[in-house]
């Protein structure tokens, strides 16, 4: 038989040209066969849209090489493996990013020349896929970049869901929320593997069984679906590598109801079989909170379980001790929203694989580590008891038994201390009886990470207080980072190729620390000047886009200040807009000598809101009031102008980055766990206006105080800003532009008046009054340093060479050294 099995392989192997050619020639050969064949238009007669679709595939067929060369060369090796599970991914477009990694861009960008093409036109061709909120979404697609670059063995896995974030479409200032149904139109950059499915069941009773004369519990559930997986080919940069993303679709099962059908009621049957499909149909939008959901929960476990069967099968594929699993198996957590898992590798284990309590427990305990991303209460999940079990009932059993042991250890450790131990049940006694999902994920992890030293210091003395006392050797950080090869190689090419001038190399795009190598050359009047194109020629870019929005010009001369991120209370949107006020009406105010000493501004503010969250929709509305206001007065002309960009997400973002000459980062001290926009401008050498917060403070390690505009109250003086209450002595600045909105001058007087009550002196709990004073002065200095162009431009270059700790290779590697204990496993080319 295996005679015969070499001698079919053979013949296969004789069969295939050998590797895809990357000669420009053979691109177009191959670009326009994709056109003619998958895309099935004419070659003599196709738009951009169908060159981009044809391109698109052409690229695919090379990821797909590399990807098959990698999962073989990963199977043989059987290195420990890295699960990364997460429920949100913001990938964006895949297109640049695939021709860079792969080593192909010029390539490409020639052959398509040569047929009258442009790649960055065709580029823009592509939506984003936007199957993810924030912050926490876009880490896990740097992270899987930076794992698929340094050769890791790892897996990421989530959910394929049909509606990604809403698309944000801004009506009279108000922000209306569209369904973004991404796939319609075709997604070249997933293999359907229809293979690949698993069941995922749900409901249910548990009963008493006798197995093998021993009793045990068994779950017998109600209801089956199936998942599918959508392989998504992750490449990395200067290696062959190529990781997967695997995203799980709900479709109705085969064993799905068959009663039914017998009943006569065939349409009824079907239609409701269909429903599976909902589970995976659409993304949360809120960036914090989902509370109690069964929706939510469904799609929960739905991931988990379809992920955990497939990490299961792999491992059994090659090895049949279990006791071999945490040696060959790390499951990274990201946050609590894949915490299932936990429930599931036990019961799996227990149920399935008839370990023992104890043996199980001994497995899972070394296998899973969590990353937690917030320090806001509200951001902490809960799923509520009779929820889940009436889901998944025998989950439920587990997760109490779970909590009985740990209870009953922990009593033995601190005594019968109520109060500490009702705080650190996992499951919550309160008028909803829940489940505390990071309670669960840190006793059941090995380690729990944070994602900036700030948030460190928070976890320990606050947020997991009772758990760091108990288990101090748990907790660690690892400073969150984000991938050079998009946020500069992909969306700045022309400070690419500067950079790797001056460098002399191009090392940098995989070592990112190199660019400290910048740093001699920081007042070089040379490197000033070209610097300084760069930047003019970013901005015009994104003038450019501005003016197709709105049809508002602005100047180049102006500086381009940038507040982009989810809109959110804690994140300060309001006292950016009350900053803007506040100078519009000085500028109002002003004689001719002192008007002419003005710096020009462009603010630019772009973000969505939760659609259930009140107050983020009116900071909305009045950017938008206040934007009319500014930019229709004649006094006012190019001194300042407002521009609010809409249905802010990836794509907008490589846009806008290049061109900022300043961005806000305004959050009230101690609120952003880490914040990953403000290392994205860095890199793209654009100051940071900034409170000592998340990354900021580790910014300022890095680059110096003198580099950015610190402002606002520390840490440690939140609690007593907050305590002392309604604060006696206002300032007179922030009450007067509060009142103009009050009064009505933007119009929308009784809409506005709750926003305004938040920031009211006695409830003004993220601190906008308090730090006004701080902020107007950290930007007077930006006005300041901003006359002068040359000192800005040193400034500019030393931000972007001292950006290199902020790279998600430097976090990626931290993680694999210290958390999951995987070694890289290189493809030979
Ligand atoms: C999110 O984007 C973040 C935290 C969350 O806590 C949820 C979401 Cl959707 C549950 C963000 C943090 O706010 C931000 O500071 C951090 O940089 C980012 O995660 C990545 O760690």
């Amino acid at each position: 038989v295996s005679g015969e099995r070499k001698a079919k392989a053979e013949r296969m192997f004789a069969l295939m040209d050998g590797f895809q050619k990357n000669d420009p020639m053979s691109l177009q050969k191959d670009i326009l066969n994709h056109v003619e064949y998958t895309v099935a238009r004419s070659r003599f007669s196709f738009d951009d849209f169908e060159a981009y679709q044809g391109l698109s595939h052409s690229v695919r067929d090379r990821l797909i090489e590399r990807w098959h060369d990698t999962q073989l060369h990963f199977k043989r090796e059987d290195p420990k493996r890295v699960y990364f599970l997460s429920l949100e991914y913001l990938m964006g477009r895949s297109l640049s990013n695939s021709v860079i990694n792969l080593g192909i861009r010029d390539e490409y960008a020639e052959a398509l020349n040569e047929l009258g093409f442009e790649l960055e036109v065709l580029a823009e061709q592509e939506g984003d896929a936007a199957l993810g909120n924030g912050g926490l979404a876009r880490l896990s697609a740097c992270q899987l970049d930076s794992l698929a670059t340094l050769d890791y063995p790892a897996w990421g896995y989530g959910l394929r869901y049909q509606y990604g974030l809403f698309r944000q479409l801004i009506l009279d200032g108000f922000q209306h929320e569209q369904p973004d149904y991404w796939l319609n139109f075709g997604n070249p950059w997933e293999i359907e593997r229809v293979h690949v499915t698993y069941p995922v069941k749900f409901y249910g009773t548990v009963e008493e069984e006798l197995v093998d004369g021993r009793k045990s519990r068994v779950w017998i559930p109600a209801e089956t679906v199936e998942a599918v997986a959508y392989d998504n080919p992750i490449p990395g940069y200067g290696t062959r590598n190529t990781i997967t993303l695997r995203l799980w679709a709900a479709k109705p099962s085969d064993h799905y109801d068959m009663e039914s059908y017998n009943t006569g009621d065939y349409i009824n049957a079907v239609v409701d079989r269909q429903k599976a499909e909902t589970i995976s149909s659409v993304l949360y939008p809120d960036d914090r909170s989902h509370q109690g959901k069964e929706l939510r929960l469904k799609q929960q476990y739905f991931f988990v379980s379809a992920s955990t069967q497939d990490i299961i099968r792999r491992f059994k594929d090659a090895h049949d001790n279990f006791d071999e699993f945490p040696q060959k198996v790390a499951l990274q957590l990201n946050d609590t929203h894949p915490s299932l898992a936990i429930a599931e590798i036990m019961r799996v284990l227990i149920d399935e694989e008839n370990l023992d309590w104890d043996r199980a427990w001994g497995i899972v305990c070394k296998i899973f580590s969590f990353t937690t991303h917030t320090v806001l209460a509200e951001g902490l999940e809960k799923i509520p008891v009779d929820l889940l079990g009436s889901l998944l009932p025998r989950h439920l059993e587990i997760i109490y038994d779970i909590n009985f042991k740990f209870m009953e250890d922990l009593k033995k450790k601190v005594g019968l201390d109520y109060s500490r131990l009702s705080r650190m049940s996992i499951v919550e006694d309160g008028a909803v009886k829940s489940i505390r999902s990071a309670n669960l994920s840190i006793v059941c992890s090995h380690t729990v990470n944070g994602v900036s030293k700030v948030h460190f210091e928070l976890l320990k003395t606050k947020v997991f207080k009772d758990f760091y006392e108990l288990w101090p050797e748990k907790f660690q950080y690892k400073t969150n980072g984000v991938t050079q090869r998009r946020w500069i190689v992909v969306s700045n090419p022309s400070l690419c190729d500067l950079i790797t001038k001056w460098l002399g190399t191009e090392a940098w795009i995989r070592n990112v620390d190199l660019l400290t190598g910048l740093r001699e050359y920081a007042t070089d009047a040379v490197l000033q000047q070209e610097w300084k194109m760069v930047r003019r020629v970013n901005k015009m870019r994104l003038a450019e886009y501005i003016e197709v929005l709105s049809g508002l010009k602005v100047s180049l001369d102006a500086m381009f200040d940038v507040q982009i991120k989810r809109i959110h209370e804690y994140k300060r949107q309001l006292l950016n807009i009350l900053g803007i006020i506040h100078r519009y009406d000085c500028i109002k105010n002003m004689n001719e000598s002192d008007r002419r000493k003005v710096v020009p501004r462009v603010c630019i503010i772009g973000g969505k809101a939760a659609p259930g969250y009140e107050i983020a929709k009116k900071i909305i509305k009045l950017c938008h009031v206040v934007a009319d206001k500014i930019n229709n007065n004649s006094d006012i002309g190019d001194l300042l102008k407002l521009v609010f960009i809409p249905d802010y997400n990836v794509s907008v973002a490589e846009l806008v980055i290049p061109g900022a000459d300043l961005s806000q980062h305004l959050s009230t001290a101690g609120h952003e766990a880490s914040g990953t926009g403000s290392m994205k401008f860095l890199m793209n050498g654009c100051l940071l206006l900034a409170t000592a917060d998340g990354s900021t403070v580790e910014i300022i390690e890095e680059i110096g105080s003198e580099n950015l505009f610190l402002f606002g109250a520390k840490l440690d003086e939140v609690p007593t800003l907050r305590e002392r209450g309604p604060n006696m002595k206002v300032n007179l600045q922030f009450a007067r532009v509060v009142r103009m909105i009050r009064d009505g001058y933007f119009g929308f007087q009784d809409y506005f008046e709750s926003l305004c009550d938040t920031v009211e002196a006695d409830k003004d709990f993220y601190l906008l009054g308090s730090d006004f004073g701080s902020y107007l002065e950290a930007q007077a200095a930006a006005d300041k340093a901003f006359v002068d162009q040359d000192k800005w431009t040193e400034m500019s270059i030393l931000s972007a060479a001292g950006s290199g700790r902020f790279s998600s290779d430097r976090t990626i590697q931290e993680y694999a050294e210290k958390t999951w204990g995987i070694e890289a496993c290189r493809c030979p080319f």
